[in-house]
């Protein structure tokens, strides 16, 4: 059986729950965050053993982050603590025809200032999932993960990467971030991105229609990194101001698979999604590597009941996750 462990920034959200700006609020609520952070909540829902590897400040906000993550099932056994600040950041959501907007307030974390990680921290783990926002944050940071990354891959565990790619957190430290990308793709099983993430990556434009474009950027990927053995993304469009359009896809170098469309009405919070939807792949490809469309579609049906939860987390049960896979909406009594 797996045992998955997460790695990277845990990170506090402030957002007005009542879709007002940042710039015209008078009331912020709170909610743990951070996409290896809110994967490793859902994969820990569908009751799979999963713990995160972090730092958090030794104060109450670091308190606050570790208590969410142990009540959600994670296996906080590894979260250092060490001297800075806890990271955060601030959200304007996104309403109607308004995009949103993220400002991040989380230099001189004590995650991004590099507290040690414990050197047992993968010591009976069998996969590891990172992203590319812990290489984002500073160069410690990235030199972390590139070392838990490959201690990994001489433990033999499986490894998973979201690209994650945050330009505004590379421009501020002045990398472009593409080789330190590169080197971990190189080195992952599965890799979660976009085309803009391929695109970053390959040196080259993808253009066309959605599906079309992620399934060219994932062919050029799996041809250019050899030990890739994935890659997955997911696409959106917004049909009208209420209506969104998601579907997903899987390639790997023998076979790939497309989701259903699925269309979703009365969005409650966007934030998170990718992250349930690299979880829901995940949770079947750790059982089942070949199965791509059971991944697929396993990833879809658990990033579609995130959009119905606030906060960054998604908190799906396994027989609520089956239940959606099957398309069943009724109450149950
Ligand atoms: O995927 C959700 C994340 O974007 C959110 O939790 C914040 O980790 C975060 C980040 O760095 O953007």
């Amino acid at each position: 059986t797996s045992v998955v462990a997460c790695f990277g920034e845990v990170l506090l959200r402030f957002a007005a729950s009542d879709g007002a700006t940042l710039r015209d609020t008078t009331k912020l609520d709170v909610h743990v965050g951070g996409a290896e952070a809110n994967v490793a909540v859902a994969l820990a829902n569908l009751g799979i053993a999963t713990r995160m590897i972090s730092a958090l400040p030794d104060n109450p906000l670091g308190t606050l982050a570790l208590k969410t993550l142990r009540r959600e099932g994670v296996d906080t056994a590894y979260l250092a603590t060490g001297k800075g600040r806890m990271g955060t950041y601030f959200l304007t959501p996104a309403a109607g025809s308004r995009g949103g907007e993220v400002l991040y307030d989380r230099e001189g974390s004590v995650f991004s200032s590099g507290d040690a990680v414990s050197p047992t921290a993968l010591h009976g783990a069998t996969h590891l999932h990172v992203s590319g926002i812990s290489l984002a944050v500073s160069s410690t940071a990235s030199a972390t993960t590139r070392a838990l990354t490959k201690e990994a891959k001489q433990r033999g565990l499986t490894l998973s990467f979201d690209g994650n790619y945050r330009p505004s957190l590379w421009q501020a430290t002045g990398r472009d971030g593409r080789d330190e990308i590169a080197e971990m793709v190189d080195m992952a099983d599965l890799f979660f991105g976009n085309y803009k993430d391929a695109s970053l990556l390959l040196g080259r434009e993808f253009s066309g229609e959605n599906g079309s474009r992620m399934r060219e950027a994932a062919l050029a990927l799996l041809n250019e990194f050899s030990s890739l053995k994935a890659v997955s993304s997911t696409a959106r469009h917004i049909e009208n101001g209420t209506t969104h359009r998601i579907s997903a896809r899987i390639d790997s170098r023998n076979a790939s698979a497309e989701s259903e469309e699925r269309s979703l009405t009365g969005i409650i919070d966007r934030i998170g999604t990718g992250d349930a939807f690299a979880a829901g792949v995940l949770a079947n490809w750790l059982e089942d590597p070949e199965d791509l469309q059971s991944a697929v579609d396993s990833g879809l049906a658990l990033s579609a009941m995130k959009h119905y939860e606030p906060g960054d987390f998604c908190r799906a049960t396994r027989p609520e996750w089956k239940a959606a896979l099957k398309g069943s909406e009724d109450v149950s009594r």
